[in-house]
């Protein structure tokens, strides 16, 4: 089951294939040229996204530290660790409206329809407001950042990609004082998402954060990855990518950005309350119910004798972020 599906006999189709190819086009031109200084050079450099995803990563421009105010670089500590290869990235996936096997989103998710599309901001926010997919990926400038994404179920993958800070949108949208958590809800449409109306969970998937954690620049407003827009099965046309937080908390294809005064309900904690938290920060000390949090296995070193790497506590993002949670019982808040 935590073994990718290497060659598992489906092709899986470019995303120029799965997205009508004007829309397709017109977004990723839209990435290249919106991506900031460094990175968009280097988005223009990586013709070959295969000969990309087999390089072992070199120093890459990272305007990251410096957003974070942090003196080790944030990205830098993951850019020493191969990429993932976009072939497992973008074929071993948890996205539960399509299915809940491994293979099963890049199999199904070309139905998925990500354009047009709107993200609503809305709640305790002086300047609501709906934002097309365009206007929203023109909102602030495109930086590339390669982060870990740790998934509860014990593997993790290391993947280049394309947005900007959350806090970015919010800032704009200026939270009255009441707002205290950020809830993301996600599209739940029957037509195109097969498992939607299944009873796995309780649809639309929804997440939250501590509107904090929302604003901290590691949190990602992302619309590509590996220089291109993101593969439908990886959360088209905007996802969120929360790097020290269980895989889950990285809520695809969002629809509706909501600024509430009371922690919201998120579709894991629902659907198993003593497995699931809302907080779901990445701790190796405690334990899934039914399972150990302390080791992970890389996507990629699958092989027999591959070794399970430790995970990290706040996967490894602990200078940048473990202040949020100072004098937090992190037992307590899982
Ligand atoms: N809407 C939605 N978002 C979701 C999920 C989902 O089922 N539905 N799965 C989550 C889980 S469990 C993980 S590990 C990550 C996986 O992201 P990836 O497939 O891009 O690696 O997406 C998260 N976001
Ligand atoms: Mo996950």
């Amino acid at each position: 089951m935590l073994i990718p599906p290497r060659d598992s006999g489906f092709n899986h189709p470019h995303p120029s294939e799965i997205t009508p190819r004007a829309v397709y086009e017109e977004r990723r031109q839209m990435l290249k040229l919106m991506a900031g200084g460094a990175a968009g050079a280097a988005m223009a450099a990586w013709a070959g996204r295969e000969a990309l995803a087999q390089q072992a990563q070199v120093v890459r421009p990272n305007k990251l530290a410096a957003l974070a105010g942090a003196k080790s670089t944030v990205a830098g500590a993951a850019t020493m660790e191969k990429l993932t290869d976009y072939k497992d990235a973008s074929t071993y996936n948890n996205f539960y409206e399509f299915g809940t096997d491994k293979a099963d989103p890049a199999r199904n998710a070309h139905t998925l329809k990500t354009s047009p599309w709107t993200v609503d901001v809305e709640g305790l926010v002086k300047k609501p407001g709906k934002y097309g997919i365009e206007d929203l990926i023109k909102l602030s400038a495109q930086e590339e950042r390669i982060y870990r994404l740790r998934c509860v179920e014990g593997w993790s993958m290391v993947i280049p990609w394309v947005g900007y800070s959350l806090a970015e949108l919010i800032k704009r949208v200026e939270p009255q004082g009441s707002a205290k958590y950020v809830e993301f809800v996600t599209l739940a449409d029957k037509a195109t998402m097969p498992f939607v109306g299944s009873r796995v969970l309780d649809w639309p998937y929804v997440e939250g954060l501590r509107l904090d954690e929302a604003m901290h620049p590691l949190t990602l407003l992302a619309f590509g990855m590996y220089g291109e827009v993101l593969p439908n099965q990886n959360g088209a046309p905007v996802r969120l990518v929360v790097p020290w937080k269980y895989g889950f908390k990285s809520a695809k294809s969002i629809v509706k950005i909501r600024f509430v005064e009371k922690e919201p309900g998120t579709a894991w904690n629902k659907a198993a309350k003593q497995e699931y938290g809302f907080y779901s920060n990445v701790n190796p000390e405690v334990d899934h119910p039914r399972w150990s949090q302390a080791t992970e296995r890389r996507i990629g070193e699958d092989g027999l004798f591959a070794k399970k790497r430790k995970t990290l506590m706040f996967n490894g993002y602990e200078a940048q972020v473990g202040q949020l949670y100072a004098g937090m019982d992190l037992k307590k808040f899982y």
